[in-house]
């Protein structure tokens, strides 16, 4: 495969920009060998600068629900275009939005958005932190709030990726108001509550981990949760930022049945544009201003093209269409399993609805430290395996594979060929 303009513009990026890319997994350290430059995409594939086609399980990460260009939104976005690109105002597509999230999900009472999912889970942990008159949170190891400074210790997704326990710069006075436990164990935050509680302003969680593979919640865990928030009387914070929209028309909330206090959206409410949302009830909402003295704001915030795209893409996900997401996913996983059975290979696969893990690793992944024990090495050489031959998965094992509507049983099919011969390299290893 020819990748020699990809290579050439990666060395130009290198020269102007850090690391030659605008966020960190991209720039392929998990995995070896460099980052494709992405022309285009249509559907399920995605062409990079040297015209090769790739099947994309990464889906801009996870917004892009429908597969790449789909018609209905590209059609949204021209309109609004011609309209304008931006007002600094409201708009009605920001209005339709909020009704259609609030349809959606009964426990977003009120919305704010805002342009990223970094701002909504910041914003939101502001809020609870007012809401409350307390300082601390507790979140999980292996999830991932976005780069804010109180959500970057023992965090997921490029943080993993890059082995990295935190980031630098940021204050032990900030970090010390940060209590990390482990995902799905409920005895460590009642312990936790019983010694800390009366300064816990909140616990925020991914209810379908998307940052450290996927590791979907126990049975237990969410209510449990619920549970001991309420009594402690902190906030329950949703990141539901992957999986709102994307695991159920309601979310992960919706799915498990849980409500939480607050829910942070993005990705797929933007249909590929940047946005973020966090939103609750509305007795906590009232305290955002300009209702209330949580100061929050954006210039591009609730951005009319963001919005149009964001619409087009929910009006899409119909019921038929989560259940063919279903049946898709669940023939890529079962496929997957199969192969990787057949040649050897260790592994264990995880997934809620079009989110999947794959671990190479043969014990079940609960948690942060389980998805470790995921060979880095054999997930790196399956990578390579598989781009070599058209299918373009994420470039870490502390990510996740993102299957949109526009996948169809033949590029299952495919994709699980693919990974018979790549699992075999594996295994050989
Ligand atoms: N926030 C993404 C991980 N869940 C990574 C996005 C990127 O690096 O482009």
């Amino acid at each position: 495969m020819d990748t020699t303009k990809s290579a050439d513009m990666f060395r130009r990026a290198g020269q102007v920009m850090v690391g030659g890319v605008s966020s960190p997994v991209r720039a392929f350290k998990a995995v070896g060998g460099e980052p494709l430059f992405i022309d285009r995409g249509r559907g399920p594939r995605v062409w990079d600068a040297d015209g090769n086609s790739y099947i994309d399980y990464v889906l801009s990460w996870g917004p892009l629900i429908l597969g790449h260009a789909h018609p209905a939104v590209i059609s949204a976005v021209l309109g609004q275009v011609k309209k304008g690109t931006s007002f600094g105002a409201p708009t009605e597509p920001e209005l339709r939005l909020a009704e259609e999230i609030r349809r959606s999900m009964p426990s977003v009472e009120a919305v704010r958005f805002v342009n990223s999912g970094t701002e909504a889970t910041m914003s939101a942990l502001r809020l609870a932190r007012a809401f409350t008159s307390r300082t601390k949170v507790v979140k999980f190891e292996g999830c991932y709030h976005g780069h804010a400074d109180p959500f970057l210790t023992m965090a997921g997704s490029g943080l993993a990726t890059l082995d990295l326990a935190s980031s630098s710069g940021i204050t032990g006075g900030v970090l010390s108001d940060s209590i990390t436990l482990p995902f799905n164990d409920l005895e460590s935050v009642e312990n936790v509550l019983t010694k800390d509680g009366a300064d816990v302003s909140s616990i925020i969680v991914e209810p379908v981990a998307g940052n450290m593979g996927v590791v979907p919640p126990d049975d237990g865990f969410l209510p449990g949760l619920r549970k001991l928030a309420k009594e402690n009387g902190s906030l329950l914070i949703f990141d539901e930022v992957i999986s709102g929209f994307r695991v159920a028309r309601g979310g992960a909330q919706g799915l498990f049945g849980v409500s939480p206090d607050i829910t942070c959206l993005g990705k797929v409410i933007g249909g590929g544009f940047p946005v973020g949302a966090y939103g609750g009830r509305k007795e906590v909402m009232r305290l955002v201003a300009p209702e209330g003295p949580v100061y929050q704001a954006g210039t591009l915030s609730g951005n009319p093209v963001a919005m149009v795209a964001g619409l087009a893409t929910l009006d899409n996900l119909t019921g038929q269409a989560y259940t063919m997401l279903e049946e898709l996913s669940c023939g890529l996983e079962e496929g997957l399993a199969e192969a990787a059975s057949k040649n050897s290979a260790r592994v264990s696969i995880n997934r809620v609805g079009s989110m999947l893990g794959l671990f190479f690793t043969e014990k079940s992944v609960r948690n942060f430290q389980d998805s470790k024990l995921s060979t880095a090495a054999s997930y790196a050489k399956f990578h390579r395996s598989m781009l070599s031959r058209g299918f373009y998965l994420p470039p870490s094992p502390f990510e996740t594979i993102f299957l949109s509507t526009s996948h169809t049983e033949s590029e299952i099919s495919q994709t699980i060929r693919a990974a018979s011969t790549a699992f075999k390299e594996c295994a050989l290893n």
